[in-house]
């Protein structure tokens, strides 16, 4: 079935609890026996509210027009309209900017675990959409990330150490967004595009030729934030790329919830294009970030990037996912893994031989160490510090916030700010 014909079927029927029915199915009734004749009709009610939840399931699923240039089984494959020529350099710089990533992903999980962080956003699964995009930027290239884009942090050089301060809950943030070009992370959801799109309309009026980037995810695609940005940037031709990574889940939200089309042909209506990439396939990921970086930055406007992924762990270390999704579904995807994938290029290749593998596990080693130590030993925050940097001019509800929350520490036998408020 076409995604037109299943918008086109079901036109919708206005006599049934409208009007004077309405009025008549609320009244009191005694009850009623079932015949057989309305066992029917509410069975076929029933199957019909099951096709309608079913019909759009298929749809985004199936579609032919991903791109990819490695398979799953790691055979470099050609596609007519993207490629990309790489030295043996630059594939194992790749697959190495995945291992640590991935690497770094768990030590953070495990750290939440032992208690050192209040929570923690994974990207596993998602390691190949991160470091191929991340990998086609320029350095003045600016880029707007979710929570979840540990792997572009690391590609704009983000000491990986710095993206945990937040999860701690020791700092705001953990990083000057403007040495690295990359913005604080942002939670809520979706409002990020439009922070990429207006930043993308100054890049434009300044003159530079550099490309702004907006991550978000399918959940986020429901949002009126994303819309207005896809409305202005098209209208305004911002020099912006929204890289979507679709990985199925909204935390518990499949992503037939919130598209009846795939969400790379959203971009069509608004007048853009929309490219769907195989998001498990880092050279594709980089080939389709580095075409649609081009174009903004030649002033063809914005392009939509849809990277056809999956999120392997839990949406957060809050959630529990075996509540809503099924094993087998995970299983699927794990024989798609990004990392396999490139590691069995590499050596079928002969690009990259057991001493480069083991060197790799050494550096992951040492960069959990690292990671661990830099956590551990965070300083607490000043408590007060929080009320600071709210307002340029102060504020006269923050000055008694700030005195009642003084008096509140100074109440506490071993308090820091003792003295303070008493
Ligand atoms: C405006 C807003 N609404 C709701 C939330 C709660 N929330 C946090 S993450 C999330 C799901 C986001 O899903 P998606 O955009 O697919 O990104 P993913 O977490 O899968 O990377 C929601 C609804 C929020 N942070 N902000
Ligand atoms: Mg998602």
């Amino acid at each position: 079935m076409t995604v037109e014909s299943t918008a086109a079927r079901k036109p919708r029927s206005s006599n049934s609890s409208s009007g004077a029915g309405t009025k008549r199915a609320t009244a009191k009734k005694a009850p009623e026996k079932k015949t057989p004749a309305k066992k029917a009709a509410a069975k076929s009610a029933a199957a019909k509210s099951a096709a309608r939840e079913a019909a759009p399931h298929d749809a985004p699923q199936h579609d032919p027009e991903l791109v990819q240039l490695l398979t799953p089984e790691g055979k470099r494959v050609e596609h007519p309209e993207f490629g990309i020529d790489l030295t043996p350099d630059e594939l194992r710089g790749l697959y190495r900017d995945m291992v640590l990533t991935r690497r770094f992903d768990a030590e953070a999980t495990s750290l939440q675990r032992q208690g050192e962080l209040g929570l923690w956003a994974s990207l596993l699964g998602q390691e190949a959409a991160q470091i191929g995009s991340g990998r086609a930027l320029r350095d003045d290239d600016y880029v707007f990330p979710t929570y979840r884009e540990h792997g572009v942090a690391w590609c704009r050089g983000v000491p990986p150490e710095n993206l945990l301060g937040m999860f701690r809950g020791v700092n705001n943030g953990g990083w000057d967004p403007n040495s690295n070009n990359f913005h604080l992370y942002t939670i809520v959801i979706g409002s990020q595009t439009l922070h990429a799109t207006g930043y993308a309309m100054g890049v434009a009026k300044d003159g530079a030729d550099s490309a702004v980037i907006a991550y978000f995810g399918d959940g986020a695609s429901s949002q009126g934030d994303v819309a207005e940005s896809f409305t202005f940037s098209a209208v305004y031709n911002a020099p912006v790329v929204f890289f979507c990574q679709n990985n199925q889940w909204a935390i518990s939200e499949p992503t037939e919830k919130q598209t009846r089309v795939p969400l790379y042909q959203r971009a069509r209506g608004y007048g853009f294009p929309g490219i769907r990439v195989d998001g498990n396939d880092v050279l594709a990921c980089l080939a389709v970030t580095k075409y649609a970086l081009e174009r903004a930055r030649s002033g063809e406007g914005p392009t939509l990037v849809e990277a056809f992924t999956y999120r392997m762990g839990a949406h957060t270390t809050s959630d529990d996912p075996t509540k809503y999704r099924r094993d087998e579904e995970r299983e699927a995807w794990e024989a798609k893994d990004p990392i396999q994938r490139l590691r069995t290029y590499l050596e079928s290749e002969k690009i990259a031989d057991a001493d480069f593998f083991a060197a790799l596990d050494e550096e992951q080693e040492a960069l959990g160490k690292r990671v661990r130590e830099a956590v551990r030993s965070m300083p607490d925050p000043d408590p007060m510090s929080m009320f600071e940097n709210v307002y340029a001019d102060g504020s006269a509800l923050v000055d008694e916030e700030r005195a009642q929350f003084a008096a509140y520490q100074a109440s506490f036998a071993d308090s820091p700010v003792a003295g303070e408020g008493k």
